[in-house]
């Protein structure tokens, strides 16, 4: 059968994975994904033209957000949950096409395939991957701004849920993304109608980082500048990975008193700087570093550990026993925590019987670690910032948010962030910071060389903050101030993430360790001649390029 994925920085010789995911994906998961993106693109379709006669149905963007979200790179590696969700969506479509008929309203005669194909069981629904595969799109081109416009959606379809989740919902998002799935199975759309749709991505990605920013902070507060601390204590804990707050929130809930201690792992760190969490007496600090790194250490934590999205790392069969996910997350034999009801909460209580089993964590590091300067608590610090770069106390700043990952290029990002000059300060986001927030880089007049504004979401916070700077500074293009953007991606997060930034109107972003492999030749000469995005190179020679030397 063969697999084609390439969404991922870690494709299969910078191409594609094709006999099995770097990721650990297995064939059959990877075109079972592709053909739930066929789905939802044949959903999206007649959702289409329900919403143009004023038929709308809620179901449709539920299926659409969690489908989108589930086929993000190490979220859900279990085959059964792309079969039920693929039947969903098309229980939904036929449903949305009877009230349609009901109200006379007829569909295209020419409906595209995927609006009409009906697979019931695996093996149908494997048979339609060969018209579901990016492989199926001959021109290299549309291939790629097609890529582009889906990636983008998933990682926005994963911030759309988080915030879903904490009761905040934007309809204009999700309306667009049905728009956008639509337009990508139509052939009329030459390569300036989808680039158009690939920035008007961008513009709903900074909507969707506003909506989760705007939820995050409604619940637990905004960040404040928060020390963490890194070593453990002697009773048992639970350790929780991931990006969903509503999870850690209703998990400190439940331990609260059981005896149990809560860490915190990859991208669960920044929920430490939410004044929210800080009354619970048992979330005592963060466990180890990035989401690769979790081979070792999970195993060394030896208790439960809950994984509420990506990225998850296929588990050993040392300690496959201790992980539980939730959410969109999933792992064949791993126990999944079901989704809370409406009004209710999800139940955690296997995970806290188990740690009361289990010896606590094996000490891995100790010390501290200092983040939460997102954008209220920069605004904060803004005079004292403005005051460092007027006096030549700061000369730069340096964007370097996203992903970390498992490759011995991403070292670049430790040794770029060790030989920069000792004037500048770097502004971090999402899981790339595990390559430099604990190198002890100093600070600038008490302000601290690392700025860690949180997950990969809150890019958004350093976006704004830039934005912030702008006006401080008075200059008209925020591309005139001394910041420079370093990136890091892994993940179709971090696409989402680039297309906003794009949208906001930054430019020279520098993208490593390696552009993206689903990208055609023409599509990278469009971005590097129009918004001047640009790859890496060594870290002496990208050092002087940045400071202008
Ligand atoms: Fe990292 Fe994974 Fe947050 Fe991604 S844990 S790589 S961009 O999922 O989402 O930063
Ligand atoms: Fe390969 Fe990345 Fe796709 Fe996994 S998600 S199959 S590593 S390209």
């Amino acid at each position: 059968m063969g697999m084609y994925c390439n969404q991922c920085e870690e494709a299969a010789k910078d191409t594609a994975c094709t006999v099995r995911g770097v990721c650990g994906k297995d064939e059959t998961v990877s075109n079972l994904q592709d053909v739930l993106i066929y789905a939802l693109k044949g959903l999206s379709l007649v959702a289409v033209t329900a919403r143009n006669a004023g038929v709308v149905d809620a179901a449709v963007s539920r299926v659409l957000v969690e489908g989108l979200f589930a086929t993000i790179t190490n979220a859900n590696f279990d085959k059964a949950v792309f079969v039920a969700r693929i039947r969903e969506a098309i229980a939904v479509r036929e449903e949305l096409k009877k009230k349609l008929a009901a109200r006379g309203i007829k569909l295209p005669a020419n409906l595209h395939d995927s609006a009409r194909f009906n697979p019931n069981t695996e093996i149908e629904m494997l048979d339609a991957w060969t018209s579901a595969s990016f492989l199926a799109i001959e021109n290299a081109d549309v291939r790629a701004l097609r890529s582009l416009v889906i990636f983008g959606l998933k990682g926005m379809a994963a911030y759309v849920e988080h915030a879903g989740n904490l009761g905040k919902r934007d309809r204009g998002i999700v309306e667009f993304a049905e728009r956008a799935l639509a337009a990508t199975v139509d052939d009329g759309l030459d390569a300036a109608a989808l680039t158009a749709l690939v920035l008007e991505t961008g513009k709903y990605g900074v909507d969707a980082m506003a909506l989760l920013d705007g939820a995050n902070t409604g619940a637990y507060g905004n960040p404040e500048p928060t020390t963490v601390q890194l070593g453990v204590r002697s009773n048992p804990g639970i350790l929780i990975s991931g990006h969903d707050l509503k999870d850690l929130e209703e998990l400190l809930i439940q331990t609260a008193g059981s005896g149990v201690d809560v860490y915190t792992h990859g991208e669960m760190l920044p929920a430490h700087y939410y004044p929210g969490f800080k009354k619970f007496g048992n979330f005592v600090g963060n466990y180890g570093s990035a989401w690769w790194k979790q081979t070792e250490e999970f195993d060394a934590f030896n208790g439960p550990v809950l994984l509420t999205t990506n990225c998850l790392v296929p588990p050993k069969a040392n300690y496959m026993a201790r992980i539980f996910t939730t959410g969109e997350s999933g792992f064949p034999g791993c126990v999944h925590i079901a989704d809370r009801e409406d009004g209710g909460t999800k139940d955690f209580s296997a995970l806290i019987e188990m740690a009361r089993t289990c010896a606590p964590p094996k000490e891995l590091e100790r010390g501290t670690i200092t983040g939460g300067f997102a954008h209220a608590a920069v605004d904060a610090v803004a005079p004292a910032v403005v005051e460092a770069v007027k006096n030549g106390a700061i000369k730069r700043f340096f964007v370097m948010a996203g992903c970390d990952g498992r490759m011995k290029g991403r070292d670049y990002y430790t040794e770029f962030a060790e030989a920069l000059p000792k004037d500048t300060v770097i502004l971090t986001a999402g899981c790339a910071k595990f390559r430099y927030n604990k190198l002890n880089l100093g600070d600038i007049c008490g302000i601290p060389r690392v700025l860690d504004a949180g997950q990969c979401n809150d890019s958004y916070s350093l976006a704004l903050t830039a934005l912030k700077l702008k006006d401080a500074f008075g200059v008209a293009d925020v591309n005139d101030l001394p910041i420079s953007f370093n990136i890091a991606w892994y993940e179709q997060k971090a696409v989402i993430v680039l297309l906003a930034l794009l949208h906001l109107g930054f430019r020279n972003i520098h993208l490593g360790p390696t552009l993206p492999a689903f990208l055609s030749p023409n599509v990278v000469t469009v971005l590097v001649n129009n918004f001047g995005i640009a790859g890496i190179g060594s870290v002496e020679d990208d050092v002087k390029l940045f400071m202008g030397a």
